[in-house]
């Protein structure tokens, strides 16, 4: 049966949303096959014959789930003969934390430094709906929300990274040995903050790039489909 994870693509086909990077490294970790169907934001409604409001969904041969932890969630019972993606149930509670930890203290942080660079790439079609949607959940217009020099925006996002610094300077992944959901959750939202920007988002000497050079050279198809940046090829 088919597996399709309908994601979102900004202009050039560049994925750019942390959650369906969540779930790429989700259904690599399981080791299972799978589609995509790219989209853009205003496209969001017609997934699937409609009623979507946001991306990851996933189309587990024609069961539909949104929303990255319910996917995760999904797959860990689906498919419990491959490899566990939060190593029980303590595991689970933890990936959590480390989930609602990364929105509350690391997510406004990074959209600082990357939403007037999205605002840029958005495909055209979405242009408008990027600006308006956004600027109502900010609560300002996106240039007065990322008007500080991008050099003091790079320093908040840094400095909110400092837990999963303070990690993985002396373990190989957030969760131990081997990588884990709570390392995908750091990496998806690393990924989005690299692709969006036209900066180093880490300083070179920054102690998690080792860690994010193991993450994004885990799975073939992530280490691919992630070297597309701005910046990049
Ligand atoms: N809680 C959701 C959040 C997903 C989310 O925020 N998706 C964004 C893209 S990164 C989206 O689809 N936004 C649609 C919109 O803003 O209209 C999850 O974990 O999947």
């Amino acid at each position: 049966m088919t597996i399709l994870l309908h994601e979102l693509a900004l202009d050039r086909g560049i994925l750019s949303s942390p959650y369906c990077w969540m779930v790429r490294f989700a259904l690599a970790h399981k080791g299972l096959d799978y589609e995509t169907a790219a989209t853009s934001f205003t496209g969001i409604p017609a997934i699937a014959g409609g009623g979507q409001k946001m991306v990851p969904v996933l189309d587990d041969g024609g069961t539909l789930i949104a929303d990255s932890w319910a996917i995760a969630e999904h797959l860990e019972s689906a498919y419990s003969d491959r490899p566990s993606l939060f190593g029980g149930a303590q595991g689970k509670n933890y990936a959590r934390f480390v989930l609602a930890t990364f929105g509350a203290n690391v997510m406004r942080p990074a959209m600082r430094v990357v939403m007037n660079e999205v605002f840029k790439r958005v495909q055209p079609q979405d242009r408008a709906y990027y600006q308006e949607s956004r600027s109502q959940r900010i609560g300002m217009s996106i240039e007065a929300f990322t008007s500080a020099p991008l050099a003091e925006r790079l320093a908040g996002f840094r400095t909110a990274l400092e837990p999963v610094r303070a990690v993985v300077k002396d373990q190989t992944f957030l969760a131990g040995n081997t990588p884990m959901y709570a390392d995908y959750i750091a990496a998806g939202i690393l990924l989005w903050a690299r692709a969006a920007s036209p900066e180093q988002v880490l300083a070179k000497d920054d102690p998690i790039v080792p860690w994010f050079e193991r993450m994004l050279a885990l799975y073939p198809r992530i280490t691919k489909d992630s070297t597309r940046t701005w910046d990049g090829p």
